[in-house]
């Protein structure tokens, strides 16, 4: 193709696919963005892009995108104008809540709500208006046990320590694969680059993993370890340490002796069999914790998703704390993003366990109530059961565990909305699904994720791409269903006009940049819209710099290690510990992400999706053997919450007992095809997770450590690889086909 030059321009931007923040330079042509590379002079990623920054084109141009609103119809998807979809969603959610009370409405967040501006200033606050204490998100499938961790001892939830891991001489990583993910609660793009640097530095890094991941791989020293068991090692490792009379905390922190006891029983030898790692090794690695000039203790996915997710994420603060890396340059830093979301009280502090669910008497935090017992108050009878659903960009029959419950309570609603690009698995059965603009075609600033970067930096990313014609921007569409949820509400008795909504309307009003810029001047770093804009690659504000106790949010500005809600569990898992099996013989089911996935989308894509099927079963040949299995089986995966069909692999990356398959697939559920674009489907892992199992403080789905049978597949063929759509769902004036009957309501 060629392209004309005079008419086309370059632009930079942000990448908000995940959490790593890469800066891009395109070049955009008549017909739209021609080319996508790494933007060399943003200060932060310095070049680094991924393959998923180019799907970013095809996203902004996939045919299965949704550019209007739609309805489900007894003869398909039927698309509305704005105004009548707004209009039909705020009145049936008023009405709801007018007959069976505001719980009777539910909201899923999805994880895409934290990467767009639009969603945060004006998504969430209009969820808040709907009043529900049925509220859950991915938080609770994913990094809860952080923000309750990082309230107790540091008094606020998002004070995440984040590692300094561009000054760090030992990183020791625990169920984290950054090389694939590319960080997460910590920004940390260009994450191979910086772990060479650590390496030539004379730095090590260590990575805990019952696979042998791409992280792993690039690291100094690999150790397997048993799924689930973190939480002995890590409290074998505090034992170590004060057993040597090692520790050097601040003298902001107390607790010390409480955890001196707590920890008594945890020797090494103690925990060997339980975690797969001997004793020798744990006193070394404690060891070399200590001795290291700087050193960071980073726990992510595998360990907070886990059934010991809160005392893991516990003890890695515990761990930096003793070592005295805490607030140390090389160790773990707070920042200091130009909009501070703690600082400016955009956040609360955050609290837990002011109430507690219904049905399973699960704990909130934050006013939201774990995921995982979402489809118990969708499905049990009484006062205050989930009648309507609200999704915003989420997608829980695939994300959430007990995937094939929750798509039977899905289709069993009176009514739900769900804001989404997509005709997906979950807004399948919505009765209206409000899509917005892409990536490309909004502005951008990353108010969440410029706090967990591990080097202060501020930018600003304007829309690349003009707004298409007759589409909305997210903040566009929560605007206009706020004013008219909050007109209508006005309407009822038990409403009041009063000043609060009066304010909350006026914010509505204000354009996410506007919002933007009214919080970067409020910020102490001297910048507005105005100044980002002229600094298109990004603003460098320096180094994460040590900041305590002036940065501590606790009343009394000092850290409190013995944390009674923790220290509990740690109890119960010494008691645990007494004769624990080394193995039953079964096996144990694990996740794992690709460079080239995204959570349950992005499987459009043909230069994402191309090559080998990714989401096999792996399975180390000897566990194959005895299981009578060869690589490449049609297999089928069971646990006690369900079974679903796959293929398996062998690799020796993973542990002997384990296997590990991702999430995020199982599209053409039942054999309905919802797209026209995606040529992969695979099994949904969240199908076999339970919702039964959750984390044992916190409540946090466990998604990690699922005990399972691999049979071979009962008969032939691996579930549905369909290739062709199955026509008769699919409504002849739309390519996104109704799935289940629609049902009788609204
Ligand atoms: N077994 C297992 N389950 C897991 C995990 C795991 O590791 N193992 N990981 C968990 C984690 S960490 C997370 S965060 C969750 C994520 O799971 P979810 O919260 O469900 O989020 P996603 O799958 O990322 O995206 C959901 C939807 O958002 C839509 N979307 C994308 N961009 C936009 C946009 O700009 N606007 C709108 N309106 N919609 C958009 C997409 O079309 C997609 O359908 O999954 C969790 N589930
Ligand atoms: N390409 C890509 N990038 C992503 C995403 C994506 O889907 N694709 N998702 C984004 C999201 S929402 C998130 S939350 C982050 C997650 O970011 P990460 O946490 O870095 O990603 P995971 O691949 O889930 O890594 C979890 C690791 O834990 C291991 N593990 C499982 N069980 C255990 C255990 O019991 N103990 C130990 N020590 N390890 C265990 C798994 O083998 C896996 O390697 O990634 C983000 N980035
Ligand atoms: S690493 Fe993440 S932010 Fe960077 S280009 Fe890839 S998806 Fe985008
Ligand atoms: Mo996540």
């Amino acid at each position: 193709m060629t392209t004309d030059a005079a008419a086309t321009r370059t632009a930079y931007g942000t990448c908000a696919l995940c959490e790593a923040m890469c800066g891009l330079e395109y070049t955009v042509g008549p017909a739209g963005v021609e080319s996508v590379r790494g933007d060399k002079k943003d200060p932060l990623s310095r070049g680094h892009l991924c393959p998923k920054a180019t799907a970013l084109v095809d996203i902004a141009n996939d045919p299965d995108r949704l550019r209007r609103p739609v309805r489900r119809t007894d003869d398909g998807w039927t698309e509305m104008e704005w105004d009548e979809a707004i209009d039909l969603v705020a009145r049936r959610l008023s009405e709801i809540r007018d007959t069976h009370g505001r719980n009777a409405v539910g909201v899923y967040a999805g994880n895409p709500n934290v990467h767009s501006l639009g969603a945060m200033t004006h998504g969430i606050p209009f969820l808040s208006m709907l009043r529900t204490r049925n509220r859950y998100s991915a938080t609770s499938l994913d990094q809860l046990p952080h923000q309750l961790t990082n309230m107790l001892l540091f008094g606020h939830q998002l004070r995440q320590p984040i590692t300094d891991i561009d000054h760090t001489q030992f990183f020791l990583v625990l169920g984290a694969n950054p090389m694939a993910s590319n960080g997460s609660m910590m920004t940390v793009p260009d994450f191979g680059r910086r772990v060479k640097d650590l390496r030539a530095r004379g730095g090590r890094m260590v990575v805990i993993d019952p696979r042998r991941t791409e992280t792993a791989a690039v690291a100094d020293e690999h150790l397997f370890v048993r799924p689930g068991s973190d939480a002995y090692l890590l409290l074998a490792l505090i034992h170590v340490i004060l057993a040597d009379g090692a520790e050097r905390p601040a003298l902001y922190v107390d607790g010390v002796a409480e955890v001196r006891a707590a920890v008594a029983a945890f020797t090494p030898e103690a925990v060997a069999d339980v975690t797969g790692i001997d004793a020798d090794t744990v006193r070394r690695l404690a060891r070399e914790l200590v001795a290291a000039d700087a050193a960071a203790v980073y726990g992510r996915m595998g360990v907070s998703t886990q059934r010991f997710g809160t005392v893991c994420q516990w003890a890695v603060h515990v761990l930096d704390i003793l070592t005295g890396n805490l607030d140390r340059v090389g160790g773990k830093l707070f920042t200091e993003p130009a909009v501070d979301l703690i600082r400016q009280k955009i956040t609360g502090r955050g609290h837990f366990g002011l109430w507690r669910s219904r049905v399973r008497d699960l704990p909130e935090f934050s006013g939201e109530l774990p995921t995982s017992t979402l489809v118990d108050e969708m499905t049990t009878p009484g006062e205050d059961r989930i009648r309507a659903m609200v999704v915003a960009s989420g997608n829980p029959v695939l994300s959430a565990p007990g995937g094939r419950r929750l798509d039977d309570a899905f289709a069993d609603l009176d009514f739900m909305v769900s804001f989404d690009i997509y005709v997906n698995e979950t807004s399948r059965h919505a009765d209206v699904i409000l899509p917005s603009t892409t990536a490309l075609e909004r502005d951008h600033y990353d108010l969440i994720f410029s706090s967990f970067a591990v080097r202060n930096v501020a930018k600003f990313s304007p829309a690349v791409l003009p707004k298409p014609d007759g589409m909305r921007h997210e903040w566009e569409i929560f605007r206009d269903l706020a004013l008219r949820y909050a007109a209508l509400r006005r309407r009822s008795p038990r409403e009041r006009f009063t000043r609060a909504s009066l304010v909350r309307e006026v914010r509505f009003r204000l354009s996410p940049t506007r919002t933007l810029d009214l919080l970067l001047r409020r910020g102490r770093r001297g910048l507005s819209i105005r100044s980002l804009r002229r600094t298109p690659h990004g603003v460098d504000l320096g180094p994460l710099r040590p900041r305590l106790p002036d940065a501590l949010s606790t009343p009394d500005r000092r850290i409190d290690l013995a944390q009674p809600l923790v220290l509990d569990d740690v109890a119960r898992i010494r008691a645990a510990l007494t004769g624990a099996p080394a193995a039953d013989g079964g096996l144990t089911l694990v996740g794992r992400r690709h460079l080239r996935s995204n959570n349950s989308w992005m499987h459009n894509a043909p230069r994402l999706v191309k090559g080998k099927p990714r989401h096999a079963v792996l399975m180390h040949p000897d566990d194959l053997a005895t299981h009578r299995l060869a690589d490449g089986d049609a297999v089928e995966v069971r646990s006690n919450a369900g079974a679903v069909r796959t293929v398996v692999a062998a690799s020796t990356d993973v542990m002997r007992g384990v296997v590990s398959m991702p999430h995020g697939f199982g599209h053409e559920r039942d054999g309905v095809r919802l797209s026209v674009a995606r040529t992969v489907v695979g099994p949904s892992v969240n199908d076999l997770t339970d919702p039964d199992r959750v984390e044992s403080v916190a409540g946090n789905a466990v998604l990690n450590g699922v005990p399972v049978t691999v049979v071979p597949a009962p008969d032939q063929g691996v579930g549905p690889e369909p290739s062709e759509p199955s026509n008769s769902a699919v409504s002849s004036s739309s390519p996104h086909g109704p799935t289940a009957a629609p049902r009788a309501d609204t």
